[in-house]
């Protein structure tokens, strides 16, 4: 992501030197969106928070767990996740029924969060659920959409028990 906020930058600059608009004033202006540019790129959380457990290669379903924080000083929702392995990615409780039997519910976006809530994904407890496989090979990670317009995206971690 570093190369391609780089490569923006080169862009831009070169647009700008043929048009022979450099001045001061642009060239801050250039600084600034640039900047955004790199801070944009890098939203990608570095430490692990989600975690899954390794399944068998014909498995379409998988559970990830870990924990999701609204770190803002104000309410959002999450409006969809997704994923970049499984086709669908939903958020699910689990809950003891009548008869005393644990079930999985689906919980239904938008999912709101207070400022700097945090969502426990825990086994045995709510979860994250990804359903239809795709791909076989390459990186787990999910990307969580919040009614912000902002995208969180989330490597998940394979731990083996
Ligand atoms: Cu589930």
């Amino acid at each position: 992501m570093r190369v391609m906020a780089v490569t923006h930058l080169i862009i831009n600059l070169i647009e700008v030197l043929l048009l022979r608009k450099v001045n001061t004033t642009n060239l801050g202006i250039l600084l600034l969106i640039q900047v955004n540019l790199f801070v944009f790129c890098h939203k990608t959380n570095p430490n692990p928070t989600l975690w899954t457990i390794p399944v068998p290669d014909l498995a379409k379903t998988t559970a990830v767990y870990g924990q999701i924080q609204n770190p803002r000083e104000i309410d959002v929702s999450i409006l969809s996740a997704s994923s970049s392995l499984y086709k669908r990615v939903e958020f699910h409780t689990m809950s003891v029924d009548k008869e005393g039997i644990m079930r999985m519910r689906k919980w239904e976006y938008p999912i709101h969060l207070k400022p700097k809530e945090t969502i426990d994904l825990e086994r045995n407890g709510t979860h994250l659920m990804l359903y239809d496989k795709q791909n076989e090979k390459g990186d787990l990670w999910i990307e969580i959409h919040y009614s912000d317009g902002k995208t969180e995206k989330h490597i998940v971690e394979i731990k083996s028990l």
